[in-house]
């Protein structure tokens, strides 16, 4: 029993990739920085450490000094002590002030950095279970470890399959929530190639411990492509989108900008949205989810709430290539099986045998066209 334990303890040892044995570039508190962010985020945590520490030795000191030295003592009368000294009550309140302010802004800008993601970001979807991640690319590929390219701005989509996770890369300083039922975010730009560890750090059953994986940085786009073992799927999720929305949404949503019994649906991606509540919010992934799984929390103005909720019908991975097919905006129009394979990357090559174009989508019941909306 114990001596079992002490094998799952070394194997976590042992199993380490190699970049977080030579961690080159690495501090004595923090991992390897291997991310843009990285250097920001140690620099200001050591500035804030030797403040505190600067303060604490000269304020501990002069106490333990003055202690000793004013102790009371026989024959020496106490002085009245000094009710005001104007230079150094200033002094000590706006030099504080200044260091909290500069570490406010220093903190906020570096959030604000890392939470603002450029439009261009490569997208890869997160999935969250319990205990294993899956990263799908924007071809449709998979993947159960995170691969990307130096120096390529990444903007990840977090969603969990059934608890809270949480993502975490130290040697990137990313670490962000996967919460069931809506989408997170996460930007990295990768600096350095290597492989670093991937973990969950939010306690989501036993197996939490072995919920982890790794993370491989390429050199090159091709390298990526030749060096990783993918899991090929047939169509990117906007192809798979584009088959749902033909089932389930057709019958209400225009794709050539006229409204329909509801807005045209390619009008809708990266717009602020105005609701009969006089509330308006930015159309984005939450945002698509919560239409669909919940259409009548906000209703756009102009509209009447007759769309029906889709719980149900469409799981988590079918919401996930209707957003692909929505974030093509004027692209939703004319998407065709070629347009959507002619990524830049190319990260995966054509299929030989090209798939049939009549198969419906695997995770959908058989449907007829057009049975989803009552009008
Ligand atoms: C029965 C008709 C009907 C069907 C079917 C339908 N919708 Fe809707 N949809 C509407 C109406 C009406 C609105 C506007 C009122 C509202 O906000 O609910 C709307 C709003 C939306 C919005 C918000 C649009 C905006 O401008 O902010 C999205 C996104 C959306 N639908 C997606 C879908 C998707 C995806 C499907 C297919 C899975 C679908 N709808 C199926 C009628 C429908
Ligand atoms: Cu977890």
């Amino acid at each position: 029993m114990t001596s079992k334990l002490f094998d799952l303890m070394l194997a976590q040892v042992i199993d380490l990739p190699e970049a977080e044995k030579h961690a080159a570039g690495a501090h004595y508190f923090f991992p390897e920085q291997a991310s843009e962010f990285a250097p920001r985020i140690d620099n200001l945590y050591m500035a804030i450490f030797w403040i505190s520490t600067v303060f604490f030795a000269v304020i501990v000191g002069l106490m333990c000094y003055f202690v000793v030295k004013y102790r009371r003592q026989t024959g020496v009368r106490p002085l009245p002590s000094s009710s005001h000294n104007t230079t150094i009550e200033i002094l000590w309140s706006v030099l504080p002030s200044i260091i909290l302010v500069w570490i406010f802004y220093e903190g906020a800008a570096g959030y604000f950095a890392m939470r603002i993601i450029p439009e261009g970001a490569e997208e890869i979807q997160v999935e969250a279970s319990q205990f294993a991640w899956t990263f799908t690319y924007p071809n449709g590929d998979t993947t159960d470890s995170l691969h990307l390219v130096q120096n390529r701005p990444v903007k990840l989509i977090l969603r969990s399959r059934d608890v809270l996770h949480s993502f975490y890369i130290a040697a990137f300083r990313q670490k962000m929530d996967v919460v069931p039922g809506r989408y997170t975010t996460a930007y990295i730009v990768p600096t350095r190639i290597g492989k670093f560890r991937v973990a969950c750090t939010e306690y989501c059953g036993d197996g939490h411990s072995i919920m982890r994986t790794y993370c491989q940085v390429h050199e090159t786009a091709e390298a990526r492509v030749k060096n990783t073992e993918w899991k090929k799927e047939l169509h990117p999720p906007s192809i798979n989108g584009q088959r749902i929305f033909k089932i389930y949404c057709a019958g209400c949503h225009n794709l050539n900008g006229t409204a329909s019994t509801g807005p045209a649906l390619n009008l809708i991606w990266g717009k602020t949205e105005e609701f009969t509540d006089g509330n308006s919010t930015l159309v984005d992934e939450n945002y698509v989810r919560d239409s669909i799984y919940d259409p009548n929390k906000q209703i756009v103005k102009g509209y009447e709430p007759k769309m029906p909720t889709f719980k149900g019908k469409l799981n988590d991975k079918d919401i996930d290539h209707l957003i692909a097919f929505v974030k093509l905006k004027d692209g939703m129009a004319t998407l065709t099986e070629a347009t959507a394979a002619d990524k830049p990357e190319g990260t995966t090559p054509p299929a030989t045998t090209p798939a049939p174009t009549t198969t419906p989508p695997a995770a959908l019941p058989e449907t007829k066209t057009g049975d989803a909306g009552d009008k």
